[in-house]
């Protein structure tokens, strides 16, 4: 399969296992579960042809791994990034001492103004190195990097989560336990005189 094909039918699943089922008629069960064989009749009816090989092939090959099949692979999940309502079962686990999160220079005042949000998403989705916090900040824009201070916040009694595909997930992260790493206009961009 061509890079371009993989990337196409991942958004595809991306969007009707996180976003939007009801576009092709499948039913997402509380933890987010679909049936394979209805989710493969249902996209091919819906005018996106889809065999059983290929799905898996994707499931496989998906950058960010982030499709799960159950131990019968007879259904199917997105691991994180829901905006319907999933309960994704996932327990508490202890974070690192430092996670990150990657968002755009626009966002930066209001972060550090109320703090890091879920928005339209269940979680924040924070990442254990910088590189995937850029990669996912230069989604919205220029990117900027946020120190997350995970070991404080769970001594202060925030929970945090890890998804099948290890993104650290968390309802939210006060703007005390964040802080702005390694980017040098961080200044202008919060509109203050430099120190
Ligand atoms: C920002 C991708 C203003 C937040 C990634 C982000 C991730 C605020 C945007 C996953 C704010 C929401 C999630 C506040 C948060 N004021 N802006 N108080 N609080 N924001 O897409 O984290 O590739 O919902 O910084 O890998 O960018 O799709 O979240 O910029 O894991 O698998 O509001 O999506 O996964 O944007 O991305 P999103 P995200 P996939």
């Amino acid at each position: 399969m061509q890079a371009k094909e993989l990337i196409r039918l991942s958004k595809f699943l991306s969007l009707v296992l996180r976003h939007r089922p009801q576009l092709i008629g499948i039913i997402l069960d509380e933890q987010g579960w679909t049936d394979v064989p209805t989710l493969l009749q249902k996209a091919n009816a819906a005018g996106t042809p889809l065999d059983i090989e290929t799905l898996r092939f994707v499931v496989e090959n998906n950058n960010k791994k982030r499709f799960v099949l159950d131990e019968t692979k007879g259904r199917i999940r997105a691991a994180q990034g829901h905006s319907v309502e999933v309960a994704l079962g996932y327990s508490a686990q202890e974070p690192p001492e430092i996670l990150y999160h990657g968002t755009a220079e626009r966002f930066l005042k209001s972060i550090l103004e109320s703090g890091l949000q879920k928005r339209q998403r269940h979680h924040v989705h924070l990442s254990r190195d910088v590189e995937t916090a850029r990669s996912v900040g230069s989604r919205h824009g220029r990117p900027v990097i946020l120190e997350v201070r995970g070991g404080a916040m769970q001594n202060a009694g925030f929970q945090f989560f890890i998804s099948e595909n290890g993104v650290w997930l968390t309802d939210e992260v006060p703007a005390e336990y964040l802080r702005v790493l390694s980017f040098p206009d961080a200044e202008d961009a919060l509109n203050k005189p430099p120190a």
